[in-house]
């Protein structure tokens, strides 16, 4: 991937206003609809596009808006305070975007980037499947076999964030058994490709605004051209693309807790009890003073990260870890200390708390476990064990 060109503090100043203002007259009032219908805000999308936010790091060349990664980062953080769900249509844009520009030719960069970027087509990353989820090379099955001037597709992927709206799909599949991590390719699949079908939506606990769904391959003909990068090198494109993503989702995570810590603070505030605001009480002021210093902590990581993808820094895999695991774990709690500072009304969907509760779990789960991130973390200190050649330890 070119580096992104750097987007001057003024520029930026610009669009994080723009979307804020956005976010508060358009994106908030929808964001309790959206999650009680489960349905993909095609509306939010549209919004997007017409402002340019859905490729705000594709590079100008491709048609993208050339801006930094910190950029980025910010505009995710901004949606995602009042709408996780909306934030995603931003952070999948991306996800399933980087296989190109990381491991696409020119020609396949020209075919798709700018209608990506332009938000005329959405994009999904399709690598996890039923077993293999954190096993992501070990325990793939989806093949790929070569016939003639195609690859022929065969298999299943799983847990696929809108892959039953997106027009392109990345996709990862064996194409040699024999080689573990590096008989496994990359392909562009169009929605329209011969033996691509979409099939269940889950019923998910948050985040119900973005559709996952399984998408299966049964003869799918993907055209020899779609192969990403070279054969075999598709799980180092899937890695180095989490490497980008991960600070995406960790910036959707730390959006949350902002929002989350806002809106209890403010009640905070106005609530009384016992003769006055609960805020002055020290059981809850102390409480509000924690997740300040959490929502900090974890911005701090995201902005850290998202300068080093700036800079293609070699360390952006351990910082991706790093920040995604740290913001994760913060959304999760400042959501749920939010929830108790309202008390009754935080466990009501009449007020946000709850859902952002419940969409924040899904932070430390998804583009990697939290467990994962700790393995990232702790190979990129000591390294990957490999048993000896004799067998003895
Ligand atoms: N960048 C470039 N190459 C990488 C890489 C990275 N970040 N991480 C691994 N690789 C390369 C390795 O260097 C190795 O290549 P060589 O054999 O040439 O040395 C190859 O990829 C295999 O890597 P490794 O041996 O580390 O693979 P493991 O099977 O041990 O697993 C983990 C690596 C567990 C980190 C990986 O499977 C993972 O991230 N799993 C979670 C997947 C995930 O996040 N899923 C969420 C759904 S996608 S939204």
């Amino acid at each position: 991937m070119a580096v992104a060109t750097h987007t001057s503090s003024e520029e930026e100043a610009m669009i994080l206003e723009v979307v804020r203002q956005l976010v508060s007259e358009k994106v908030a009032p929808r964001a309790a609809e959206i999650d009680e219908k489960g349905e993909f805000a095609y509306d939010i999308k549209k919004l997007f596009a017409e402002n340019d936010l859905m490729g705000i790091p594709f590079p100008a060349e491709y048609g993208g808006l050339g801006g930094s990664f910190v950029t980025y980062v910010k505009v995710v953080e901004e949606i995602a305070k009042a709408c996780a769900s909306s934030s995603l249509i931003v952070a999948v844009q991306e996800l399933g975007a980087l296989p190109i520009l990381i491991g696409g030719s020119d020609e396949q960069k020209k075919r798709y980037i700018p209608k990506l970027a332009s938000g005329e087509w959405i994009a999904a990353y399709a690598l996890t499947e039923a077993g293999s989820g954190s096993d992501a090379a070990g325990s793939m099955r989806t093949r790929a076999e070569k016939k003639g001037a195609k690859w022929i597709l065969n298999g299943t992927k799983i847990w696929i964030t809108h892959g039953s709206v997106a027009d392109v799909i990345c996709v990862f599949a064996v194409t040699d058994p024999t080689k573990g991590p590096g008989g496994i390719s990359a392909f562009i699949v169009e929605k329209d490709f011969k033996g691509f079908k979409v099939g269940k939506k889950e019923k998910k606990m948050g985040i119900r605004g973005s559709p996952t769904v399984e998408l299966s391959f049964e003869d799918c003909e993907v055209p020899a051209e779609n192969l990403l990068g070279p054969e075999g090198e598709g799980f180092k494109i899937a890695m180095k693309v989490l490497d980008k993503s991960r600070p995406g989702i960790a910036a959707q995570a730390l959006g949350i807790a902002a929002g989350a810590l806002d809106y209890a603070a403010n009640y905070a505030k106005e609530r009384v009890a016992f003769g006055k605001p609960i805020g002055q009480q020290q059981g809850v002021g102390f409480l509000l003073a924690d997740m300040k210093t959490e929502v900090e902590a974890a911005r701090l990581l995201v902005y850290e990260c998202a300068r080093k993808c700036d800079e293609n820094a070699p360390d952006v895999g351990l910082w991706a870890a790093m920040c995604k695991l740290k913001a994760g774990d913060v959304a999760m709690s400042v959501t749920t200390d939010a929830v108790q500072i309202l008390g009754g009304f935080g466990y009501s969907t009449e007020y946000p708390v709850e859902r952002m509760m419940r969409d924040a779990k899904i932070t430390q789960i998804y583009e990697g476990t939290q467990q994962i991130q700790r393995l990232v973390i702790s190979r990129a200190l000591v390294g990957k064990w490999k048993p000896p050649a004799n067998g003895s330890t």
